[in-house]
């Protein structure tokens, strides 16, 4: 067919490859999130409900597209580690980046009664997303170090900040005030002392972030060899995690992963962490002990 005169437009077209052989990152944030949570009555400072729904549509993500080796979440923020030699969408950072975002931001609402049950949607969240280069295991790691080491810092403030504002009765500002200033040790403190609280026995997932990755597991029933996208609630930062799981980074066979037997799951009374059930039978689930949980998500 002859070439029409608009044909000229696809020239503005920009190619937007990734650079090959980097680890290449997806990070998708909550826009307006802290509006968000007021408006849906999200519990402060953690909302676990609201926590495993993330981890539920980053699930979907990682059932989707099969090169994202580990993803990442914590507060409204989740990371999403693609192999370094993916050929996904021709490793195009727009169509990468506008995949991932989508799928993760109808994968939330779709899942959200699930997981907030007859609290409803009050407006539809939206996500801003970014495509960051990694060429360097190193890089990568440092990359995931510090979204973790993030977690620590805010989420030991906001256990003090809170705990001052819900607990004392502090106005926002005078538990500002309270905060400014200390260390790590001085909010350690002040949780133990005023609180009877010691922030190492908080929950793993609220002092550690969520690390999504894929095993195998034996099917209970069938026996069968099944792909799983498993939720653990561990450090990143050291080498444990890494000789642990050297797949991930060296980019080898899926390995197998023999389940916890006993049922691990707990509830925000119990202990600010809830990994229900969802309405599709699948869970998210966190686990004081193991730091480790039962299956988020199965596919064969
Ligand atoms: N109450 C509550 N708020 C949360 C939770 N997770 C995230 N948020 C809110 O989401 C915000 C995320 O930070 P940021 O992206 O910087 O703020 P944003 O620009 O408002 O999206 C936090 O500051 C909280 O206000 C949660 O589990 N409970
Ligand atoms: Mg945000």
């Amino acid at each position: 067919m002859a070439k029409s005169k608009y044909e000229y437009v696809k020239n503005f077209e920009l190619p937007d490859p990734c650079l090959p052989n980097c680890w290449i990152v997806v990070r998708i944030d909550g826009r307006g999130f802290s509006r968000f949570a007021d408006v849906h009555g999200y519990v402060k400072p953690n909302d676990v409900r609201g926590l495993n729904l993330m981890t539920r549509a980053a699930t979907c993500v990682m059932d989707e597209f099969r090169d994202i080796c580990l993803a990442f979440g914590q507060s409204d923020e989740y990371s999403f580690v693609i192999r370094k030699d993916t050929n996904l969408f021709n490793r195009r950072a727009s169509k990468l980046m506008t995949n991932v975002n989508s799928l993760f931001a109808s994968s939330f609402v779709f899942h959200w009664v699930g997981f907030f049950g007859p609290i409803r949607l009050q407006y539809p969240p939206a996500f801003d997303a970014r495509v960051v280069m990694y060429p360097t295991d190193k890089n990568l790691r440092d990359y995931l170090g510090w979204r973790q080491a993030d977690v620590h810092v805010n989420n030991l403030y906001n256990t003090a900040f809170w705990g001052l504002v819900l607990k004392k009765g502090f106005s926002n500002a005078q538990a500002e005030e309270r905060l400014r200033g200390t260390l790590a040790s001085d909010k350690n403190e002040l949780l133990f002392s005023e609180f009877g609280l010691n922030y190492n026995n908080e929950p793993p997932m609220f002092r550690k972030g969520t690390v999504l990755i894929r095993k195998l597991c034996k099917t209970p029933g069938d026996g069968k060899l099944r792909h799983v996208v498993l939720p653990f609630y561990t450090d990143l930062i050291g080498d444990v995690f890494w000789r642990e799981n050297p797949e991930i980074l060296g980019m080898k066979s899926l390995q197998i992963y023999h389940r916890p037997t006993e049922d691990n799951s707990i509830s925000q009374e119990q202990c600010k962490s809830s990994p229900k059930q969802d309405s599709t039978g699948s869970t998210a689930s966190a686990t004081t002990t193991n730091e480790h949980s039962p299956v988020a998500s199965e596919k064969s």
